[in-house]
């Protein structure tokens, strides 16, 4: 890890930095899975599968009974704390609902939206070193709620062709309609595409590796759409006088343990603080089972003195993180400043681990600069929104005239007519 004590602003440009992935040789594979997938279907999925995940795999669809017989193998205090984080997660979600709000613009001329579930959606839960279950329940919960129709979950079987215990029983509890067994950027051809036994969706969610991100953004170009781009997962912690140095650490170590490309930046106000959180780390990362993914992430991230909580807060909206942890005294008096983050935790006792698992808050989130402008994964990203009309005869009355001057100075006749031919009318006469 490297220190740096108070850079010059100058400098924060090439701090804010994110490695930048290589895409050429990766969007070639690509295109040949989607060109695989498209002809051959099914068989190209098994045959993708067994190739790049080494699993063998009869039957890509998981039955009511094999989950059910899954499901048993979790322990029941995991499937209590699933409950308890989905409860939450609902809880949160549905306050996301807007109510309907019919606005009268102009008199007798009444506009309005209404929400509509994406009806088909696609869910991607990788496997690979930690499959997280917790990303069912982050995707699944909202898109139930926002009453999608069809919620197509893909994630891929170990080696022996099994999925992962916790990935089905998460789920089933949250009313994913199908679940199959297929990973990679193949299972994102797939719900693009539709083959015989997966169904084509219209947006695809979810983490994955380059691969994934990847056949995601190609996705885009069948008219699929897809929850947001995709980097590294990534946290920024600012600590003053008063944070807690093993706190802190913690929070850091959580986030560098996702992967050795995890961005990890610490910053403060407090030298004394800035050291004894390195100790901390050098002490907790001893114990971690995944603390060489950990260090690798570790030796890339940046730790930072500035001198206010202020000058902190500029330097994060210009990173714009997708988790924002402000172990600081005041927190609440610097939460208008915070312009640029996906998801922020107050306080000494707002760890991230929270928002990851438990808490509500969804931890699908934008990453590499997307907090500028893009929100995290909410009841929202489940729903589109239709707007309408109703006009009337008088209130065309009111607007008429509007439109047609308008409409005239565009140049277009049958836009004006439209509205002149509905005030010819009078009382009702067959024109
Ligand atoms: N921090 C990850 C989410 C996660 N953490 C899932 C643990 N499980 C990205 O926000
Ligand atoms: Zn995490």
């Amino acid at each position: 890890m490297k220190i740096y004590q108070y850079p010059a602003k100058e400098k924060w440009t090439g701090l804010i930095k994110r490695p930048v992935l290589q895409k050429d040789e990766i969007s070639e594979t690509i295109e040949n899975i989607f060109s695989l997938v498209e002809k051959n279907g099914d068989k190209a999925l098994a045959e993708l599968s067994k190739k790049f995940d080494s699993a063998e795999v009869s039957n890509l669809s998981i039955s009511n009974e094999e989950i059910e017989a899954v499901c048993k193998t979790v322990s029941p205090d995991l499937k209590k704390a699933i409950q308890l984080a989905k409860d939450n997660i609902s809880r949160f979600h549905a306050s996301q609902r807007e109510e309907i709000q019919k606005i009268e613009t102009t008199k007798e001329v009444i506009c309005w939206r209404e929400s509509r579930a994406v009806e088909k959606v696609g869910i991607y839960i990788p496997g690979g070193t930690a499959p997280l279950f917790s990303t069912v329940l982050m995707l699944a919960v909202p898109a139930q709620l926002a009453g999608c129709k069809e919620i197509v979950l893909c994630t891929p079987p170990d080696k022996d062709g099994n999925i992962n215990p916790a990935i089905a029983y998460a789920a089933q509890l949250c009313g994913v309609t199908q679940l199959f067994k297929v990973g990679g950027a193949q299972a994102i051809a797939a719900m693009t595409l539709g083959t015989e036994s997966i169904p084509g969706v219209y947006k695809i969610f979810g983490p994955g590796n380059q691969y994934v991100v990847a056949a995601k953004e190609y996705a885009q170009q069948y008219g699929v759409s897809i929850d947001m781009p995709a980097g590294p997962s990534e946290v920024l912690v600012i600590a003053d006088e008063k944070a807690v140095p093993a706190f802190c650490a913690a929070d850091l170590l959580s986030q560098a343990e996702h992967g050795s490309d995890s961005q990890v930046i610490f910053i403060s106000t407090d030298l004394s603080i800035l050291k004894q959180t390195v100790k901390e780390i050098d002490e907790q990362i001893k114990l971690l089972p995944r603390n060489e993914l950990a260090q690798q992430s570790l030796d890339n991230s940046h730790f930072i003195l500035l001198n206010t909580v202020e000058e902190a807060i500029e330097f994060s909206n210009l990173y714009a993180p997708e988790h924002l942890i402000l172990a600081v005294e005041n927190f609440e008096k610097h939460i208008p400043q915070i312009q640029n983050a996906g998801s922020v935790f107050l306080g000494n006792y707002s760890c991230e681990s929270a928002g990851d698992y438990a808490s509500g808050t969804n931890h699908t989130l934008p990453t590499n600069g997307f907090a500028k402008n893009y929100s995290g994964v909410s009841l929202d990203s489940f729903v589109k929104k239709i707007t309408f009309q109703h006009i009337s005869e008088k209130g065309l009355r009111n607007l008429g005239k509007t439109i047609e001057i308008m409409a005239q100075s565009e140049g277009l006749a049958a836009h004006k007519n439209a509205v002149t031919i509905r005030l010819k009318r009078r009382n009702n006469e067959t024109i």
